[in-house]
């Protein structure tokens, strides 16, 4: 007689169409027909997943292998070493609020109890480029240096697509892009470390995905309006389709890949969503990840634009500031849905 065993989870099967932006055709070395298309492609990818991927960015590969090389190293350091790249990361206006979550940090993640198995690096990184603490050593310098030229090229990237997006929803050129390019603007860069699946007696301790998978990242959205990721070539993305199921987001270390944030979804009033996300540790290599999140100035005031509510249409979001939205992020656990605090009724 068959005994019935329990059904094995399945791992995330992976998305076979990741939407695809290419930069180069859509920016000034193509036609206005490749334009309009990749506004149009843009547009479709932010409705559908709040998630695509961008070839032909113009972002160097030297560069790419260098901070990539650069992360690898920082992270080989002894713990007590990494602890003391705090100085490096404390962006002066973060400082000054006080709450600030920036510098190196292990397994923890936020501060309300959230786990994972990964290490990483948190930097305030304002478009103004504010003078820095001097960091604890020479090494740590460079690679502060570093990341800093590799957020210069990325936010300029990042601007591009921003300008898409609100050329595909008929705005002005720069109605995003001047949001993030504020000098005082809220952005973050993130430098993540997966390493390799811990020993069975460890994932006891660690959140799991369904099926003995390590979770690295645990689910959420992100808060901020544009978060644009680079990783290594080892998987573990993954991302929620729209019904809720989970799928896999192949890696590909020569592209980058946007995420719709929350503050996104309301300037668009609902109709660009951000999206699901999770990291799921490989059991073999480890993935290093760096993620630019644009986020608006602190004061800067959030609300659905006009053009995207429409006479006579309903604002689905209150009015708020960025502040006021990152406090209240800042108080919820990862998985939480943060964007239900300011809907309408
Ligand atoms: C998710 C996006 C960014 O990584 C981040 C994260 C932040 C943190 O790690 O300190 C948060 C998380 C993120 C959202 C909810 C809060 C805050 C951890 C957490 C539990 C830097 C951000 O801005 O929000």
């Amino acid at each position: 007689e068959q005994i019935a065993l329990p059904a094995v989870q399945k791992a995330a099967p992976p998305l076979a169409d990741v939407p695809e932006i290419d930069l180069a055709a859509a920016g000034a070395g193509g036609s206005a027909a490749g334009r309009a298309a990749a506004a149009k492609a843009v547009a479709a990818a932010c409705e559908e997943h709040g998630f695509f991927k961008v070839t032909g960015h113009g972002v160097a590969s030297g560069l790419l292998a260098r901070v990539e090389a650069a992360a690898a190293d920082f992270f080989a350091l002894p713990q007590r070493e990494k602890e003391a790249a705090m100085a490096m990361a404390m962006a002066p206006a973060a400082a000054a609020a006080g709450s600030s979550p920036f510098g190196y940090a292990s397994k923890r993640i936020g501060s309300n109890g959230d786990l994972g198995w990964v290490e990483y690096l948190l930097l305030g990184v304002t478009a103004a480029g504010a003078p820095l603490p001097v960091p604890s050593s020479a090494s740590l310098c460079a690679f502060r240096e570093l990341l800093d030229e590799y957020t210069v090229a990325v936010r300029r990237m990042t601007c591009e697509v921003l300008e898409l997006m609100a050329e595909a929803l008929g705005m002005e050129k720069d109605e995003f892009t001047r949001l993030v390019l504020e000098e005082d603007s809220d952005s973050m860069l993130r430098v993540n470390h997966y390493p390799p699946a811990p020993r069975p007696e460890l994932k006891q301790q660690l959140q799991h995905g369904g099926n003995g998978r390590v979770t690295g990242f645990g689910e959420h959205t992100d808060p901020q309006i544009i978060s644009v990721l680079r990783s290594n070539a080892t998987s573990g993305l993954e991302i929620a389709l729209r019904d809720g199921t989970w799928v896999s987001v192949p890696p590909d270390h020569t592209s980058f890949f946007v995420n719709v944030g929350d503050a996104l979804q309301v300037l668009t009033n609902g109709r660009f969503r951000s999206v699901r996300h999770r990291v799921m540790v490989n059991s073999v290599r480890s993935r290093v990840s760096v993620i630019f999140f644009g986020g608006p100035a602190p004061g800067k005031t959030l609300a659905p634009l006009p053009r995207m509510v429409g006479e006579g249409g309903s604002s689905r979001y209150r009015e708020f500031t960025w502040r006021e939205y990152k406090a209240s992020a800042y108080r919820t656990k990862l998985a939480e849905n943060r964007l239900c605090h300011f809907e309408t009724t």
